[in-house]
């Protein structure tokens, strides 16, 4: 069963995205990928969101860049939960697409997360968190991956020569 799907509004994201991919490899997380432009596929978007729950996925991240609808348009189409990652645009290096994803109106959240490769590593962090919740494996990965996270800080130091 893929419990996570990574979806992008374009393959041009998938160098950000594949953080997120990354992370839920190291924490054994089943995902999937997926390419859905909002504005370029917009009944395969509705479909997606629409099947979400029937196909047995949990949580989507949904990372998307510029006038960035994807994350929006596919909570609309599902009550799973959406964690949108800005995609780092040219042209205002992602704040256009920030904007565009975080501001949802009153009704459909999407959980927001920075601007880039660190939103698209937290996206899968904060996926892993909320599978925690009923499952004490992942729950205890989870615990190692943050703690081998705090000695790698510790030892750092050392580079300070
Ligand atoms: C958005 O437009 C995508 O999420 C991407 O960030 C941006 C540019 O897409 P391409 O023109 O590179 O396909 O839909």
């Amino acid at each position: 069963m893929k419990q996570v799907a990574i979806v992008m509004g374009s393959v041009s994201d998938w160098p950000t995205m594949q953080a997120s991919a990354t992370i839920l490899n190291e924490l054994q997380i089943p995902f999937s990928k997926h390419v859905i432009s909002a504005h370029r596929m917009p009944a395969q978007l509705q479909d997606f969101g629409q099947q979400a729950v029937t196909r047995g996925i949990d949580i989507i991240i949904a990372g998307a860049g510029g006038a960035a609808h994807l994350p929006g348009m596919l909570a609309a189409n599902t009550v799973r939960p959406v964690i949108g990652v800005p995609i780092e645009s040219h042209a205002l290096h992602g704040l256009d697409s920030l904007l565009s994803i975080v501001q949802m109106p009153a009704g459909v959240p999407v959980a927001t997360m920075a601007i880039g490769v660190a939103g698209a590593k937290n996206a899968a962090l904060q996926a892993a968190s909320m599978l925690a919740l009923q499952d004490d494996q992942l729950q205890q990965r989870l615990l190692d991956y943050r703690a081998a996270q705090t000695q790698k800080a510790i030892e750092s130091e050392a580079q300070l020569d």
